[in-house]
Parts: structure tokens; sequence; C-alpha cells
């Protein structure tokens, strides 16, 4: 039985990022030694019903049915926010300014405004101790983990080119229904800021190369969809049939952009990025391919417990290697299972929260950090601004 200090949590949103973080919160204590111990609190839904069926399923003790609730309640140390983007800058604030650390899902905000607004909240509530970070989980992945490391040990050389593409293929068909990932005014972009945001995140992270321009085409291939009763979740392909009442399309289906990195000492690096739901037969391919003087790494999340390298100081006949990234010495492999085992997408999550509550025991900035949520919302904004100027040049 643990003595650490509770950290009582209460999450906001239960649909599926409330899933994986409850998961998160309740996995990460058993298998990492934490300075805190992580307690699902409270969980807060606008359907008293369906927020206290998501208490009794995912492991929370009580429910609120308005997030404001938790703010005011002594009981809660750190909000999680798992609702969509057009809510987090009014919870996240709210929260700072009521000194209770925060956990916010990606992308930050619906705006560059939301986002600054945020951040100056973030780094004024830092000053007393109330930490925040954003939920980019993919950098939790051991093997995107591991490819980081490599560029940090210079094994890469001078980083030339990134190459990112974050495939889906949920909307392909014409006929699945709304949901409010398509509605501009709770969701602030489509693939773009959903899975773009994290290609972007990703790219930065792992060459820790800021993008400083770009040049951007963005699509909406199908622009009106059945409406389903409420707006359904991720991909909710209800038989709604053809002929139910349909809604517009307010975001973009796809996007594609270049970009140019800011490099440091060296001219910076280029990139192709590509973020798509129409992508048929790819179902999460969250790829990385980062290209530099020295070698090369690639990752694609449909084989996420394998990191492929190529090194230039191997003989050309060597190719790249693949690595299975479960050995003990391999970022947050070792609390796990024996070597060749592998994980999946929920221990992103679990090694977000072990990250997070360790930097809150240790009085430490989490990362990301707002700010560097910031830089992605910039980004994003500088894609659909371009997007919008026949695909001109945009400085970010
Ligand atoms: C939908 O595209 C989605 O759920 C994203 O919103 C998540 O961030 C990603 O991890 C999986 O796909």
């Amino acid at each position: 039985m643990t003595t650490a200090k509770p950290l009582r949590v209460g999450m906001v949103g239960y649909a599926f990022m409330g899933a994986a973080h409850s998961h998160a919160w309740r996995t990460a204590p058993r298998f990492f030694d934490l300075p805190l111990q992580p307690q699902l609190t409270a969980v807060a839904g606008r359907n008293a019903d369906g927020v206290r069926a998501a208490a009794e399923k995912l492991g929370w003790e009580s429910v609120e049915t308005d997030w404001r609730r938790l703010i005011e309640r002594d009981d809660i140390d750190l909000i999680d926010i798992c609702t969509p983007g057009n809510t987090h800058a009014e919870i996240a604030i709210a929260a700072l300014e009521a000194g209770k650390h925060v956990l916010c899902e990606k992308p930050l905000a619906n705006s560059v405004e939301e986002a600054e607004r945020m951040t100056l909240a973030a780094e004024t509530a830092a000053k007393h101790g109330v930490l925040s970070m954003c939920g980019f989980s993919y950098r939790r992945t051991p093997a995107l983990a591991l490819a980081k490391r490599f560029v940090d040990q210079g094994r890469l050389g001078e980083i030339r080119h990134i190459r990112a593409q974050y495939l889906q293929d949920w909307l392909s068909d014409a006929n699945a229904p709304m949901t409010w990932r398509l509605d501009k005014s709770k969701s602030g972009s489509g693939s773009l800021g959903d899975i773009g945001a994290h290609s972007i995140d990703a790219a930065q992270w792992v060459t820790g190369q800021n993008i400083s321009g770009v040049s951007a085409l963005l699509e909406t291939f199908v622009r009106e969809r059945p409406l389903a009763g409420d707006l359904v979740g991720l991909g909710g392909h209800g038989d709604v049939g053809s002929d139910a009442p349909r809604g517009a399309v307010t975001v973009d289906d796809a996007a594609i952009f270049s970009a140019k990195f800011d490099g440091g000492a060296s001219p910076g690096a280029i990139g192709v990025f590509e973020a798509t739901r129409y992508a048929l037969g790819r179902k999460n391919a969250m790829r990385l391919e980062v290209n530099g003087t020295k070698g090369s790494l690639a990752f694609d999340f449909e084989d996420m417990n394998v990191l492929s390298f190529y090194d230039a100081a191997e003989s050309p006949d060597a190719g790249f290697r693949k690595i299975f990234v479960t050995e003990p010495e391999h970022p947050y492999v070792g609390n796990w299972w024996p070597t060749g085992h592998g994980l999946g997408y929920e221990h992103g999550f679990t090694h977000q929260v072990v990250d997070l509550v360790t930097a809150i025991g240790e009085g430490r900035q989490p990362e990301p950090s707002f700010a560097d949520a910031l830089q992605v919302q910039r980004v994003l904004a500088a894609v659909e601004s371009s997007a919008a100027n026949s695909s001109q040049w945009q400085k970010v």
C-alpha cells in the first residue's frame, strides 16, 4: 500500500479520450513508482444518466453534471480535460486560476487566441506551483521516444527531411453520419487539428526543431452528411439510411502541407505532412520518417512496437534495421513485460500520466507544456491561412 500523497483527479468528458485517460489514471500507479497516488475522484458530464454509467464503468468515485463543480470542490487537485476543443480554454483557465493542475487533450484549443490565453494562465499558475500539460500522447509511444533519443544522441547527424503522415479511413463512406469532429464550432478543424496536430508535435519534438513556415492545401470531399440524432462519436456508423436529413460538414477532410523548420545553427530541415480520414484501408497510420546526414528513422503506429533505423556508418547493404522496441533499456518498456511482448495504444496514455504525476511530484514543468502546444496551434493556424490564400507560403 503506498504512502504517497493522493493526487485527486476530476475528469471532464467520458467518451473515447475519457476512457483512455481513466485507464491511464487507474493503471499508472500499478506499474510505475509515482511520487503521488492518483485517485479517480470525480467525472463530470452534462447527461446525469450517462455520467453515472461512465463513472461505474470507468471507476470514478463520484459524478458531477457541471464541470464548474469540479473547480469548486476542494477535494480535487487536478482537472483532466477530455472534451471537444471549443471547451478547453474556459475549463483550463478556470482550473488554473482555482489552483488546480491541468491535463488538457490535444489540440490545446480551437484558435491561437485561445491558446495564448491558456498559455498565459498556465505560466502565471506555474509561479505558484500549479502545473499543466497538453496530451500529445504519441510522445509516450516507446518507439517514438526512442526515435527522439537517437536524434538527441546525434545518431542521425544534421536533419534534412521530415516526412509525416497520419492516415485514417473512418470517413471514406459518404453516408458515415455527422459527429462533433465535423463541426468547426466544436472541433476547430477536421483532420488537420485532430490528427495533423499529432504529426506536427511529434515532428517538432523528435527533431528538436520548430516549423517556421508552411504552404498548404485543405480539402473537404463530402460536404454534407446524415444527421444521426445527436452528433455521434468517432466514426459512429449507425445505419441512418441515405434519406436521413443531412447537415453541413464545416471542416477539412484532409490536409497536406510542406514545411520549413527553424533548425537552430544549421539550415533547418524541410518537411512534408499529410493528414486524412479517407486513406481507405489505413486505420490509424501515424507515420514519421526523419532523414539525416548520418542516418534515418521511420515509425508507423500501425506497427507501433517497431522503430526502423538506417545507419550510414554500416555497410549500405545493411539496409534499415527493424528495432523491436521491447528491451528493458527502451523508454518506459522496463516497467511492463519481458522483452518481445509489446505494448498498445493505451500505454501511451499511461506513460503520459506517469510523466505528468512525476513532474508534479518533483515540482517541475511537465512536457509538452501549453507553450509547446501553442506552437502547434500556430502551425495549425498558418496551415489554414495558407490554404485560404491559394497555398501561399505562410510564416508561423
Ligand atoms: C480520431 O482521429 C482520434 O481519436 C484522435 O482524436 C486521437 O487523438 C488519436 O489518438 C486517435 O484518433
